[in-house]
């Protein structure tokens, strides 16, 4: 079986993560699991991205040498995995010689078969964005737009990769393959950035203005620039991991899916005679209260802070259950409360609660075995396997949001048929037919229990883990074959109590 190999791209670290950073890692998280959920052999990466001028800028204004620096705000997005509950296998820095030696190999071997060349560039260069800028970014009247900063004309001799030269056949993988690039509609906009001649791709940058990144092989005055450094992490983390490469997902932002993901990268592997990834999935962006996050402004979630305050599976439901794939949203505090509140602590935490309670009540605290099933039963026992298929086929095309909708809607349904059975009035009648009716209740709310929280396994795993523990529950085998509705909890002994998600103190 092919590996299923999937990465986050690799954040920066001139400050500290953000919660697009969380974002990205969540979701990617949640599509990880639910290929394991459903048999796959998954390899996860995600990493930091350490070299490159922002970050010497940033290490000097500390005063501390950029390896220094790197090596006190790396260990931060590790931190930030950890307390999201990621599950990746792998945590890659480019600032690891593990990386430096593939980078170095991918530039000889394409300077080799003369696919990198050196020529004198002249023109506008922006020190704050460190690129090179063209004639079309400026504004009307002939400035140049805030965001380069100071612009100066300058000449040096640089690298360059002949990305020119598989232009067309890029248009032609990209037509040949429309999963290529996922949510699909983005393809399109690849197509039009090729519908222009493609410049070649400078990939150096003189040492005596950028010190901070991978020497070139075949000229050490020059060290690689961005992307040819940050992408080939991707290859370098598995390079000597048999079976794995080629990458099935990569999972970035919408900001550099063009050029960087969907031209430079397949361009670089196709020159070097290595295998394509699968597909790109180019997720939306999060503003904060209607406005762009901006840590200057206060306009910014701490994401690790954020868990301490909610707990994690709250802000892994939230982001996974706001956000509709490739789509942007925003994250308000109100609303992040408003599901919290209604979704998490009245309709499934009462679930939960309900189920222990009355199974402590009115069974000695074990399931009782089903008696006779009336309609209500039925009605619920038939609309769990349509959920089930419809949550599985929404995971598989990335429609997470809708799955959980789904899935929460048949939790509310489990609420509701708790409501028309009232198994509290059952619980005081003496006789035998009410009492077989509340032993029925009780093996129905808990298998229904069951059943729905393991739909929520790759978004929550903390929590199902719990509630399945509460059910005396350990889920044993394939997780499909756990979706069964069988009652099997017959006869199980279950907690007194659990607590999942506390009323939080409302906090700015
Ligand atoms: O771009 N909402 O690093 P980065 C959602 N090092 N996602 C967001 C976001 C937001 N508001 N802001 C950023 C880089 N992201 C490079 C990547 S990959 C070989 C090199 C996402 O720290 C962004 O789209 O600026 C990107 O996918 C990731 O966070 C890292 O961004």
């Amino acid at each position: 079986m092919k590996t299923f190999y999937i990465s986050t791209a690799i954040d920066y670290v001139n400050g500290s993560p953000h919660l697009g950073h969380a974002y990205e890692k969540v979701l990617t998280d949640v599509i990880a699991r639910f290929r394991r959920m459903m048999g796959d052999d998954v390899y996860f990466l995600t990493g930091t991205d350490e070299h490159g001028q922002k970050i010497q800028q940033s290490a000097r204004a500390k005063g501390i040498e950029p390896q220094a620096f790197v090596d006190s705000i790396a260990p931060q997005f590790e931190e930030m995995c950890a307390k999201l509950e990621i599950s990746n296998d792998d945590f890659i820095r480019t600032t690891q010689d593990r990386h430096k030696q593939v980078v170095c190999e991918l530039l000889q071997k394409l300077y080799d078969k003369g696919e990198i060349y050196k020529a004198e560039y002249k023109g506008y260069y922006s020190t704050r964005q460190e690129q090179f800028l063209q004639e079309k970014d400026r504004n009307e009247d002939g400035t140049w737009p805030e965001i380069f900063g100071e612009v100066s004309e300058i000449t040096e001799s640089n690298y360059f990769f002949k990305l020119s030269a598989y232009q067309q056949w890029l248009i032609d993988h990209i037509k040949s393959h429309p999963d290529f690039i996922f949510p699909r509609y983005r393809a399109k906009q690849v197509l039009e950035f090729l519908s222009e001649p493609l410049n070649d791709l400078c990939i150096s940058r003189p040492k005596d203005r950028l010190e901070w990144g991978i020497p070139l092989p075949f000229d050490p005055e020059f060290v690689t620039y961005v992307w040819f450094d940050a992408l080939t992490n991707y290859y370098s983390a598995v390079a000597d991991k048999p079976g794995i490469w080629p990458a099935t997902f990569h999972v970035i932002g919408k900001d550099i899916l063009v050029p960087p993901h969907a031209v430079y990268w397949p361009i670089m592997l196709q020159a070097s005679g290595i295998e394509l990834p699968q597909s790109i999935l180019a997720h939306g962006w999060w503003s904060i209260n209607g406005s762009k996050m901006s840590k200057s402004t206060g306009n910014f979630v701490e994401p690790i802070e954020f868990v301490d305050n909610y707990g994690v599976d709250a802000l892994r439901y939230f982001l996974i259950r706001e956000m509709s794939v490739g789509q942007d949203s925003d994250f308000s505090l109100d609303q992040f409360l408003v599901r919290y509140n209604s979704e998490l602590a009245n309709n499934l935490g009462n679930l939960v609660n309900r189920t222990l309670n009355m199974t402590n009540r009115f069974a000695d605290a074990t399931i009782p075995a089903v008696a006779d099933e009336g309609e209500p039963e039925a009605a619920l026992r038939a609309l769990w396997p349509k959920t089930r298929d419809e949550v599985i086929g929404l995971f598989e095309e990335f429609q997470f949001n809708m799955g959980l909708e789904r899935a929460f809607a048949f939790i509310t349904a489990t609420n509701a048929y708790i409501e028309q059975r009232a198994p509290w009035k059952l619980g005081k009648s003496e006789d035998p037919v009410d009492q077989a009716l509340l032993r029925t209740a009780l093996a129905t709310m808990a298998e229904a229990l069951r059943l729905g929280a393991s739909l929520l396994l790759a978004v929550i795993p903390g929590s199902v883990a719990k509630i399945h523990g509460v059910l005396g529950y350990s889920a044993e085998g394939d997780w499909k074959s756990q979706l069964e509705w069988d009652h099997r909890l017959t006869g199980n002994a279950v907690e007194k109590t659990c607590i999942l998600f506390p009323r939080p103190e409302k906090k700015s």
